[in-house]
């Protein structure tokens, strides 16, 4: 039988009649539907059977076009594949593997943002290994943390690094092969030698592990999240085709390089298409605005970075772009150069992307996604961008929204083509849930809780509330209070509280995140300390910094005489954060 066609404000008769129907949405009508639950189950399906290639495998394609520029210089896609592959021969020495392929050990790799990260990265992969970056700025107790929990068999330092590694290499007993500088990443350095490297099967590459990124967990530490090359390839491949990506594109970075925003939507996906990637050290919002605004080749027109960063591009802007016609210049220059501006990893507030239109004259694009899942949601390329909305599933993507008492009713499902709402449930928020070739296989050694991430028919349980409505799907929050994002950072409460009560004054302490303009949400540590001693927030912030990464040091201290607990003897955040949000 044919769905039924029916404007959304009529209305569904059919339904009416019969409970536990789905109301289906499809290019914007609202569409009668009762073979609920088949649809998706067939597009996970249908997805499978896809050859897998890892992205350097196409780069010798590419050969002189400029893949990377960076504070050393600019790299072609030769240069890049040349120089991976002498630093896979060299890890597949090291570890005596002499067929060439590692067989999936772990390489740790710890790398400045520029093209020696992308040559540790398909090294890596070329001989067959899983790629596990480390962040320059997190203390050596959290890289020694990761180092060993992923049991990596190899280090990678990268040049600027290998002071901080090599003392890590030795107290592990692990070696640890150093990069030159990256300006001479195609010297015979690195490319001697490299007779004999293997080249694994094409159909091969699917289920092999690529990539460990560790994620907070709300409980314990953090764990690791296994992607195969499937996954990535899933990943990359959705972003290619919704968001338009071409070889001609520019595309600027400016994000840290162990999170998916930058490995794979700002790194992996214009490498994959003979793309330019314009790298900074860090970032700096003049930098930033020096290269949107520049004229000189490669000249960027496609940018994506957190709320964060919007929101510090824009206090810039008010700050140092004062003059009518330079304000001019820069609404002109953005509109008729760049072609996509895409904000993601945390909620984008309303004002930072009415602002940047005024500024730019481009609506953000906004779309959701997450260390396990890669990107689920998006608005669209061309078309209306619904603000505040994530939009729609990319393609691949299943999504579910259910409702989290015991009954778990499925309110909305759809994917990229179309969403089903239950009849009666139409606005409900529930938790969403996420199914598709881009989900990632397990964290890393940790069985149950991959286990407990799931479903038992194989949805991802994302943590996040969302709804259906108007066509489109929101972000209502995170289920778990200890869940804290800033600066696009997910930030465990409870990981941070861990850290925390090993500071010798402190006797307590609860972990809250406070709304904030800027930063999305304020790490804030309410604290008691031992009878009569002091504590000022720059104290606790010098002590943390050897023992925690930047991004999830508080940036708030309440001192409290005694912490507030309820009956049963626990700390009600939610009251916490009704009492200190100015603290
Ligand atoms: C931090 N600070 C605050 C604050 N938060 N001060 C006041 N209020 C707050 N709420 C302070 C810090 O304590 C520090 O103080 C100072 O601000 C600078 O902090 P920083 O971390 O060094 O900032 P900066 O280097 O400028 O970096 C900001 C940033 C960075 C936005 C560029 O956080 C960033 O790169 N974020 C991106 C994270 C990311 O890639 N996420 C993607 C995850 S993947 P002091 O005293 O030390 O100077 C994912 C999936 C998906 O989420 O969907 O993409
Ligand atoms: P991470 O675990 O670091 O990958 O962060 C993923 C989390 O970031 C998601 O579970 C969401 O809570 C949040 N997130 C990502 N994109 C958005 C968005 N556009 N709006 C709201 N939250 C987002």
């Amino acid at each position: 039988m044919l769905p039924l066609l029916i404007t959304p404000l009529m209305g569904c008769q059919h339904c009416l009649l019969r409970r536990g129907t789905l109301h289906r949405w499809m290019q914007g009508n609202l569409v009668c539907w009762r073979a609920f639950g088949t649809a998706g189950v067939k597009q996970a399906s249908a997805s499978q059977g896809r050859k897998v290639t890892p992205v350097f495998s196409t780069a010798l394609g590419f050969s002189n076009r400029t893949a990377i520029v960076d504070n050393s210089g600019s790299h072609t896609y030769r240069d890049l594949y040349a120089s991976s592959q002498g630093l896979a021969h060299r890890i597949a020495q090291t570890l005596g593997c002499g067929s060439g392929d590692v067989g999936g050990q772990r390489i740790s790799f710890l790398c400045a943002n520029d093209a020696s990260y992308t040559v540790s990265q398909w090294a890596s992969w070329m001989c067959g290994g899983t790629a596990v970056p480390l962040y320059r700025k997190h203390p050596p107790s959290e890289l020694e943390y990761i180092i060993t929990n992923s049991q990596s068999s190899l280090l990678v330092a990268g040049y600027p690094y290998v002071d901080t590694l090599e003392p890590l290499a030795d107290k592990l007993g692990l070696p640890c092969l150093r990069l030159p500088v990256t300006s001479s990443l195609t010297t015979q350095e690195i490319v001697a030698d490299t007779d004999g490297l293997p080249v694994l099967p094409e159909n091969d590459w699917a289920q092999r592990p690529a990539m460990i990124i560790y994620t907070s967990g709300t409980t314990g530490r953090p764990k690791g999240v296994l992607h195969t090359h499937s996954n990535i390839q899933a990943m990359v491949q959705g972003l290619v085709t919704e968001w338009g990506w071409s070889k001609d594109d520019v595309i600027l970075h400016t994000l840290p390089l162990h999170h998916v925003h930058g490995i794979v939507n700002k790194l992996l996906c214009p490498l994959s298409v003979g793309a330019t990637c314009v790298m900074l050290p860090d970032f700096d919002p003049q930098k930033v605005w020096d290269h949107l605004l520049s004229s000189k080749s490669p000249r960027v027109n496609v940018f994506m970075a957190v709320p964060t960063i919007y929101s510090k591009l824009i206090q810039h802007y008010e700050q140092h772009f004062t003059q009518p016609r330079v304000r001019d210049f820069v609404k002109a220059v953005c509109k008729e150069r760049i072609r996509l501006m895409v904000s993601g990893s945390a909620a984008l507030p309303q004002p930072i992307l009415e602002r940047w239109e005024e500024i730019t004259g481009h609506v953000l694009l906004e779309r959701y996604g997450m260390t396990e899942i890669g990107m689920a949601l998006s608005n669209p390329l061309k078309g209306t961008r619904t603000p505040g909305a994530v939009g729609n599933p990319l393609p691949g993507v299943e999504v579910r929204i259910v409702m989290t008492n015991a009954s778990n009713t499925t309110i909305t499902e759809g994917n990229s083509k179309e969403t089903w709402v239950r009849e009666g449930l139409e606005c409900k928020e529930g938790e969403l849930m996420v199914r598709g070739p881009a989900v990632f296989r397990e964290y890393w050694n940790k069985p149950q809780e991959t286990a407990e991430a799931f479903t038992d028919d194989g949805w991802f349980k994302t943590g996040d509330t969302a709804v259906f409505r108007d066509g489109v799907y929101w972000i209502m929050g995170r289920t778990s209070v200890d869940i804290i994002k800033s600066g696009g950072y997910k930030i465990s409460a409870l990981e941070v509280e861990r850290h925390l009560l090993a500071h010798p004054l402190i006797t307590d302490v609860a972990v809250i995140g406070v709304k904030d303009a800027t930063w999305g949400q304020k790490v804030t540590a309410v604290v008691q300390l031992q009878k009569g001693r002091t504590l000022s927030l720059a104290e606790l912030k010098a002590w943390a910094r050897e023992h925690m990464a930047p991004y999830i040091i508080p940036a708030g201290l309440v001192v409290v005489e005694e912490m507030p607990r309820n009956q049963m003897g626990k700390v009600n955040k939610k009251d916490l954060l009704k009492q200190f949000s100015s603290g």
